[in-house]
């Protein structure tokens, strides 16, 4: 294949909480990278997932979902993250639950970048639609705007249509150089996704709540010949949620810690050997400074 032949490009997937982004990005690579959740706000971070068919590179770009909730450094924090996700690439995915257009959908649409070429808009959890009928008077109702070049109901959970959505990036995606190997999945670490692991399998297990003022952090991370060894500390804001994560005579962290290290095994292919501890940063969801120390970089979104 001449290399002039290649295509790559960067596609954004973008949308509110919960509908569904980071469910369609396992989906798409075949391969969980990113952690998702039936709470919202679940993704935090800007996570790459590379996918490449024949001479195609595609890098897709989970954002944090947009909310309306931005009174928390975090919280301003992760829009921060999706806005800019939104600028400078070639695809632009915009992810919709099911035929529910609101009025933050609105709002998020209009800053979506004026290019009608490069936007698709995905309707996804079709799985949960029962007036299939209402899907055709929507749909033409969304061309009507006029914002988006196609319109693609999809399921990501229950992969339904996904080949219709990559033909669609595959069209748009640009000539170009490959700017990965082709066997590269994502550009996160092990320990960072050792470290989402462990907080999807918090958010998994505590009140609707306590999600969002959870926060974990890899102290250590050393892999032996047949074994990786990772401590972890899963801070929270104040003592009463430590209590609640710890669970009673520390069943909760115990459960945590387990299912979290049958899954690590099961993706690092070693024996884990997971210690946990809870810690209290009171007031961290709301601090710039300790966010950065965190690794929640307000500078590096920009
Ligand atoms: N029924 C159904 N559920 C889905 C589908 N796609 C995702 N979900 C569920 O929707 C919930 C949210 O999914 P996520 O992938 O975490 O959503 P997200 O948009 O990444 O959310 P944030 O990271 O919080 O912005 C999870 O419980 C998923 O299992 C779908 O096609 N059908
Ligand atoms: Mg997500």
């Amino acid at each position: 294949m001449s290399p002039h032949n290649k295509k790559s490009g960067y596609i954004s997937i973008v949308g509110k909480t919960n509908v569904g982004k980071s469910t369609l990005l396992n989906e798409i690579l075949g391969q969980k990278i990113a952690i998702t959740s039936r709470k919202p706000q679940t993704t935090r971070h800007r996570l790459l997932g590379i996918k490449t068919i024949e001479d195609s590179q595609m890098i897709f770009i989970d954002t944090p979902g947009f909310h309306k909730d931005h009174k928390r450094a975090l919280n301003k924090y992760m829009n921060k993250v999706a806005s800019s996700a939104m600028k400078g690439v070639d695809v632009l995915i915009y992810v919709i639950e099911g035929l529910n257009w609101t009025e933050e959908d609105q709002e998020l649409m209009n800053q979506i970048p004026e290019d009608y070429e490069t936007s698709i808009l995905v309707i996804n959890k079709i799985d949960k639609i029962n007036q299939k009928d209402d899907m055709l008077p929507f749909i033409r109702t969304m061309s009507e705007l006029n914002k988006f070049s196609d319109i693609i109901p999809i399921s990501a959970l229950k992969k339904q249509n996904i080949p219709a959505l990559m033909d669609s990036i595959l069209l748009k995606l640009p000539e170009g150089d490959h700017i990965y190997p082709t066997d590269q999945v994502a550009d996160i670490s092990e320990r960072f996704l050792a470290s989402e692991i462990i907080r999807e399998k918090c958010i998994t297990r505590v009140g609707d709540e306590l999600p969002y003022r959870i926060s974990v952090s890899i102290e250590k991370f050393k892999e032996e010949d047949r074994i990786t060894h990772i401590d972890a500390n899963l801070y929270v804001e104040k003592n009463s949620q430590k209590g609640m994560l710890i669970g009673s005579s520390g069943s909760k962290l115990k459960s945590i810690g387990t299912a979290s290290r049958l899954e690590l095994e099961d993706i690092l292919q070693t024996k884990v050997m997971l210690n946990l501890w809870v810690k209290v940063k009171s007031g961290w969801t709301d601090d710039e400074a300790m966010l950065s120390t965190m690794g929640y970089d307000l500078g590096k979104t920009s």
